[in-house]
């Protein structure tokens, strides 16, 4: 067990978030998690605001612990689905893909903790003054619509730029990453791609096993161009992505091409067309896990972790 801000703020065993990966993290993922002592998270994703909510109802069912709902904010749906969390009584908010300001005097009056993604100091900065509970300061490891800066030089800087609590993303999937994020200032971490590879997430198989098969330069940065880069899998979907860009499409053009993808490769299986999200520690994957198994396994890689770290302080031979 480790005790820091974000076990005492959330109510969890351990400090270890799932990411609200669109389309992966369903209620039942969700639930598996928090069921695990982690806080489990669905992904509103580009989601209507009712299938929402029977996601969010699912998950009471399945679980009486904490669980957050991630608002991707770039979704047509974002202002209903807040409405929503309000009236369902959802414990924790996590938000992506933009600046989540406008909806944080409301979902601050229903009690409920909000947690935006950044993936700069200044948002981090931002987001405190307007009242976030915690960060999760995401780097561009991660998979996804990410960032230009790394974990390892972002997690620090915004750790001395704000007093809540911080939550370290991107390129985080065992025990050694979750200490080297708790040594960067972090007082937990969020995960996804170690989640999408957890035996509760109802994806196609081959999603998966083009994560546990990926080797470590195989996550490639798409559609930089279109102003929002996703990290992915490098397949014929990257490959054709990256030729329209060279070919100077427009932006319209270019989503026109993205669009569902994702789906594409999560629910048909279609890694050769589709677009697998997932980051760069995907080559440390090595097998598909329960989700109890994952957070327990890692807790135990961190114990060892510090005692290896404090052998070296003793100035053992
Ligand atoms: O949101 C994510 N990951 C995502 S969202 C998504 S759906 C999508 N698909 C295609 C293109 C774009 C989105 C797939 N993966 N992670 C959290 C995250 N948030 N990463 C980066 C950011 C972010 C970026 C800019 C957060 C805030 C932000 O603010 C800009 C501003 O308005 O100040």
């Amino acid at each position: 067990m480790f005790n820091t801000r974000i076990t005492k703020l959330l109510n969890i065993d351990y400090p270890i978030l799932q990411g609200g990966m669109a389309w992966i993290a369903t209620h039942k993922l969700a639930a598996a998690v928090s069921n695990a002592g982690g806080l489990g998270i669905i992904a509103a994703g580009n989601l209507p605001g009712e299938l929402v909510r029977e996601e969010i109802r699912k998950v009471k069912e399945l679980t009486h612990k904490p669980f957050g709902v991630n608002i991707m904010l770039m979704s047509p749906y974002a202002e209903d689905i807040v409405g929503i969390i309000c009236e369902e009584g959802v414990p924790v908010v996590t938000t992506g893909a933009g600046n989540p300001g406008i909806y944080i005097p409301k979902l601050k009056e229903h009690n409920i903790k909000v947690i935006p993604v950044v993936p700069t100091v200044s948002l981090a900065r931002r987001v405190e003054k307007q009242g976030a509970d915690a960060i999760i300061v995401e780097g561009t490891e991660a998979g996804g619509h990410i960032g230009e800066i790394t974990t390892m030089a972002l997690v620090p800087q915004v750790a001395d730029a704000v007093n809540i609590p911080i939550i370290a993303a991107g390129g985080v999937a065992d025990g050694r990453g979750f200490i080297a994020a708790l040594a960067l200032g972090a007082d937990g971490v969020q995960m996804g791609t170690r989640f999408v590879c957890a035996s509760e997430t109802d994806i196609h198989d081959n999603y998966k096993e083009r994560i546990l098969k990926a080797k470590d330069r195989d996550a490639l940065v798409a559609g930089r161009s279109t102003g929002h880069p996703i990290r992915v899998l490098k397949n014929n979907f990257t490959r054709d992505l990256s030729n329209l860009e060279k070919s100077n499409a427009d932006i319209m053009e270019l989503e026109k091409f993205t669009s569902g993808k994702l789906k594409r490769a999560a629910y048909k299986g279609d890694v050769v067309d589709g677009s697998i999200m997932a980051g760069q520690i995907s080559g440390l994957i090595n097998e598909i896990q329960s989700c109890r198994d994952i957070i327990e396994c890692i807790s135990g890689e961190a114990r060892g972790v510090i005692e290896r770290l404090s052998s070296l302080k003793d100035g053992d031979k």
